[in-house]
């Protein structure tokens, strides 16, 4: 079965448009980071669905778009969630990670407490589909992990885009969330983002990017 093709012909943009836009969204996307002190202040559903549309208009394998957003407010929900987080962190800082990873993390201060599970009014879990169900039948999904990260970036980016801070938060491991959540056994926990606005008195580490020679190279 083959799918029917439409015309599919986009607007060109002027190049000064172009470098326009492009710079727009450069200092943008540039200008997120990573918080880890939120308010509780909430953040209206509609961004968070629309940020989560653009998500899922990722390129996927075969296009069978393998990932599941599960939007969590409900505060036992997201309380039961930062103690399995914190039980698996405190043991990954106590030793679980290998000193190097320790070494590197520490610059950054951060610990196996985690309280802005409990204190960002949403988290959205990001679950990878790792393989899919057509009429009853299991079916192959394709080039997964890079599907779903595909869909994070361009979650991150909309959230940002929209004036939402987030964390990519990855408690090691977090089959807990497939079990809290009530997720099939097909969806594996990718990454845990936790959703709001920075804290009145949020502080973060005065990191500095590669610059673009050290990260890109042209021939
Ligand atoms: N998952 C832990 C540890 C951690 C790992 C990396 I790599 C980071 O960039 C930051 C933290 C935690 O969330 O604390």
């Amino acid at each position: 079965m083959t799918i029917p093709t439409i015309a599919y012909a986009p607007d060109r943009l002027d190049p000064r448009v172009m470098v326009a836009r492009a710079r727009q969204f450069e200092s943008a996307i540039a200008a997120r980071r990573s918080v880890r002190e939120f308010s509780s202040e909430d953040v209206p559903d509609e961004v968070l669905r629309i940020a989560i549309a653009s998500a899922a208009s990722a390129p996927s394998g075969a296009n069978l778009q393998p990932w599941t957003f599960v939007v969590v407010r409900d505060r036992q929900l997201k309380a039961r969630i930062r103690t399995a987080a914190e039980e698996e962190e405190r043991i990954n800082y106590g030793g679980r990670m290998p000193q190097e990873w320790l070494d590197a993390l520490a610059p950054l201060q951060t610990d196996w407490r985690k309280e802005f599970l409990e204190i960002a009014p949403a988290l959205i879990v990001v679950f990878k589909q790792e393989w899919g169900l057509r009429d009853g039948h299991k079916i192959h999904h394709y080039y997964v992990n890079e599907s779903v990260g595909i869909a994070c970036g361009l979650l991150l980016a909309a959230l940002q885009l929209a004036g939402v801070a987030t964390l990519t938060h990855t408690p090691s491991p977090m089959g807990f969330l497939r079990e809290i959540l009530e997720r099939p056994e097909n969806e594996k926990p990718y990454v845990l983002i936790p959703i709001g606005y920075p804290s009145a008195t949020c502080r973060v580490p005065d990191i500095r990017r590669k610059s673009l020679d050290d990260v890109a190279i042209w021939k």
